[in-house]
């Protein structure tokens, strides 16, 4: 039986029994033993973070760059090893696990010198002889909620923000992937934070995240993750009038122009479209294709994706990684049926893959002759599943690519300034992106969405101090 990893409750380590994590590239294999904590060890965490909250809020700037330096350098240190684990919990592939490790340590680094530029203003008053300050302060006690999908970069992003700018944290990630949430808390703990100020409380949703939303005494929510709990976390947020930030799911278009390299296009779409296991919410599932280039770029696009190797998300060579578990594959299993009954053509993958080892395996699929009213190319799939969508022209792909309830990210493939210009200010979505994919963003710039994407301010960059700090004014009159 492998060592029990604990949650982290005011300062101390504590579970008695708990879940075996299980890669799944082979389910035969644990990962490790985590705890699941109660309701009551989580009023217990909060309560921690209230506790720790006034202290840690006036705390000196040096020591909160010194406690996100000091993670940052031990992050990037074992980058291989947390990497793995990443790879072995979640089942991306080994460069993408070590990539995002290496992001998450350059998380900690941006917000570790973000302590170092906290500013304010001062204007003068309307009034003759009064000054006026506008600082920046911490929110208070926030609770933080996490996907399985980015296991190590997404807790990075909120809860290094979150303690810069001198709030508290509770922290509940995926139930299914605790393991790089733990080593990164072990790293924040011994990298010397108070007790109490930050608390992982690993477990489930139903236990561990309704206790969070339940409590008066959590200040902010910041959550990511799926539409559905998404509005559970904005219903219960607004009942407790608490500040909340959601980013939730997307149905991302890439279009790809007549004029655009075809070269290019192949490499965006695929990568978009099915790197990760198409496991990201920045993934592209709708490709609107113009009609000049059509035929080449479907050939293209299908040799590329015949060519790419799905297998053990550690083995050398793998481009595509297993699926997360068994319920998200007959998930993609089950929208790849609902795609052919729609009528929709698949002419590339979309079957298991066997392996010597069980695991979740299965060949991204490439959908043509879809439309945009097809449950596949409306409905997030979250898989290695692209909907291919024929259009006359940019204004028609223009208006497909608009034509979805949700607004994350938004391609366009063209060599043609004027058409990149106008996409840029007329897609529907949070980001843009030309000629680079949808998905895989850099660390130090803004992120997030539109319409059914995403509630709140962005995440991210120097914007995360919206949803991190409140404003402060303070009027003085000279004595
Ligand atoms: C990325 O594409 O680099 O859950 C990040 C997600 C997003 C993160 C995507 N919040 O997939």
């Amino acid at each position: 039986m492998s060592e029990l990893h604990k949650n982290l409750i005011n300062g101390e380590w504590v579970g008695t029994d708990g879940i075996e994590n299980v890669n799944p590239s082979n389910t035969n294999e644990v990962v490790g033993l985590y705890a699941r904590a109660t309701a009551d060890e989580t009023r217990t965490a909060i309560a921690a973070a209230r506790a720790a909250f006034p202290a840690w809020s006036r705390s000196g700037l040096m020591e909160r760059w010194g406690v996100l330096s000091k993670t940052a350098h031990e992050i990037f240190a074992r980058k291989e090893e947390l990497g793995k684990l990443l790879s072995r919990e979640e089942g991306k592939t080994l460069p993408e696990g070590i990539g995002e490790a290496t992001r998450a340590g350059q998380i900690f680094e941006f917000f570790a010198g973000e302590a170092l530029r906290l500013s304010g203003e001062t204007i003068p008053s309307v009034r003759p002889g009064i000054g006026v300050e506008i600082t920046r302060e911490a929110v208070g006690v926030v609770g933080i909620i996490t996907p399985w999908n980015f296991p190590i970069a997404i807790p990075a992003w909120k809860i290094a923000p979150a303690l810069v700018y001198g709030n508290t944290v509770v922290f509940k990630p995926a139930d299914l992937v605790p393991g790089c949430s733990w080593a990164i808390v072990d790293i924040l703990h011994r990298s010397g934070l108070p007790k109490g100020v930050l608390n992982l409380v690993m477990g489930k949703g139903s236990v561990v995240g309704q206790a969070i939303l339940d409590s008066g005494d959590v200040d902010a929510i910041t959550f990511t993750g799926s539409v559905g709990t998404g509005k559970r976390v904005a219903e219960a947020s607004v009942k407790a009038m608490r500040k909340f930030q959601l980013e939730m799911g997307g149905k991302n278009p890439t279009v790809v122009l007549d004029d655009a390299d075809l070269k290019t296009a192949v490499e965006t779409v695929t990568q978009s479209a099915f790197f990760s296991t198409g496991q990201r919410c920045t993934a592209s599932s709708r490709i609107i294709v113009t009609e000049g280039i059509h035929d080449a770029f479907v050939a293209a696009l299908s040799e590329r994706i015949k060519g790419l190797k799905v297998g053990d998300a550690i083995a050398q060579g793998t481009d595509i990684g297993p699926v997360v578990d068994a319920s998200q594959l007959k998930q993609d299993v089950d929208y790849i049926e609902i795609g052919k009954q729609e009528g929709a053509n698949l002419v590339v993958g979309g079957e298991l893959v066997h392996h010597d080892n069980p695991g979740f395996f299965l060949r991204p699929a490439l959908f043509t002759e879809a439309t945009n009213q097809m449950r596949i190319s409306r409905e997030e799939i979250f898989g290695p599943v692209a909907s291919l969508i024929r259009v006359k022209d940019y204004e028609e792909a223009l208006a497909t690519a608009n034509d979805t309830e949700f607004g994350l990210s938004s391609g366009i493939v063209t060599t043609s300034l004027k058409y990149a210009t106008h996409y840029k200010r007329n897609a529907q979505a949070g980001m843009v992106m030309v000629n680079v994919p949808t998905a895989g963003v850099d660390f130090h710039v803004p992120f997030g969405g539109t319409k059914g994407s995403s509630y709140g301010p962005k995440e991210q960059g120097k914007y995360a101090a919206e949803f991190f700090t409140q404003v402060k004014i303070a009027y003085t009159a000279a004595g």
